[in-house]
């Protein structure tokens, strides 16, 4: 039993600002030691595709004055080129997997893009062929979050409700969709972990939980900010991999810095929760 919990760098590389974005590594290598779980943060340093980073490297990523943003599509590359990334959950996935780890925790998935169903992030195929239970708030609330949910389903990705029958959508605790099961306790987790590692289809298993209640954003307001984000991305032209970045920079600008430390509480909570889980884990 190795109670490991990998990290991915990617939201600190990318989703969050400087000094925050630090604090949150640190801040979820904490939350998953005080659940009794053993916090392994992966990322990329000059080609190096690392596996437990240590706080000194993990804190030079993310002061990286340029680093890249790693998912699968450029995982090898980035590597060849001897270059510095953040690893989002797909390359965290994969690099895990390859470790032997089967835990994970984030903050939200990337999913399909509003107004853009071609633009679909590399987390969701990843979860669809590398079976690992991933810990997180559901899909980030800047997506198409049924559309996200629908894809889930169509590729056989188990989604568990930790306390919560809705699938929660990042800063907001309510998306009206359904969760698959619901599980009140981290043993009830677990046994649903073993079944579907029993059953063998190979696909991720998401655990998801609400944001915590106290920083919550109300649903309402939330879309009137993503709204506005949306029609300035498009009219900046801004596309692909940059979408998500500029979205979460635009959306803590408009909320005037609320949606930062909701962020970074989430993050610790499901640091938290991961680390709970991989203490219950038979592997
Ligand atoms: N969770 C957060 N903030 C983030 C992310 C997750 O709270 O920035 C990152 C993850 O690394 C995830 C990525 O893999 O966002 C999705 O980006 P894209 O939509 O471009 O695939
Ligand atoms: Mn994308």
């Amino acid at each position: 039993m190795t109670r490991r919990v990998a990290l991915e760098t990617a939201v600190m590389t990318h989703g969050l600002p400087a000094p925050y974005n630090e604090q949150a590594g640190v801040q979820m290598c904490d939350a998953v030691r005080q659940a009794g779980g053993v916090p392994v943060v992966i990322g990329i340093i000059e080609g190096e595709p690392i596996v437990g980073l240590t706080e000194e490297q993990m804190r030079h990523l993310a002061r990286h004055p340029a680093p890249q943003k790693v998912a699968l599509h450029n995982l090898a590359l980035v590597c060849a080129q001897r270059q510095s990334g953040g690893t989002t959950v797909s390359a965290t996935l994969w690099l895990a997997r390859r470790a032997g780890i089967s835990v994970m925790a984030t903050g939200g998935i990337g999913g399909v893009h509003r107004g853009d169903a071609h633009d679909i992030s590399a987390d969701l195929p990843a979860l669809a062929r590398l079976p690992l239970l991933v810990v997180c708030s559901g899909a980030k609330v800047i997506l198409d979050l049924p559309a996200t949910r629908e894809w889930l389903e169509t590729w056989g990705i188990p989604v568990v409700g930790y306390q919560t029958d809705e699938l929660p959508g990042f800063y907001t605790a309510h998306t009206g969709l359904r969760v698959d099961a619901v599980a009140n306790t981290v043993e009830q987790i677990g046994a649903f972990w073993h079944a579907h590692q029993h059953m063998g289809t190979g696909t991720a298993m998401l655990v998801v939980q609400p944001p915590p209640a106290e920083h919550a954003m109300p649903a309402k307001e939330v879309e009137a900010m993503i709204a506005q984000a949306c029609a300035e991305a498009e009219a900046q032209g801004i596309q692909g991999a940059a979408t998500t970045p500029y979205l979460l920079r635009r959306l803590a600008e408009l909320s005037e810095g609320r949606t930062v430390p909701l962020n970074l509480a989430l993050l610790k909570a499901n640091a938290h929760l991961a680390g709970a889980i991989a203490t219950v884990l038979e592997d």
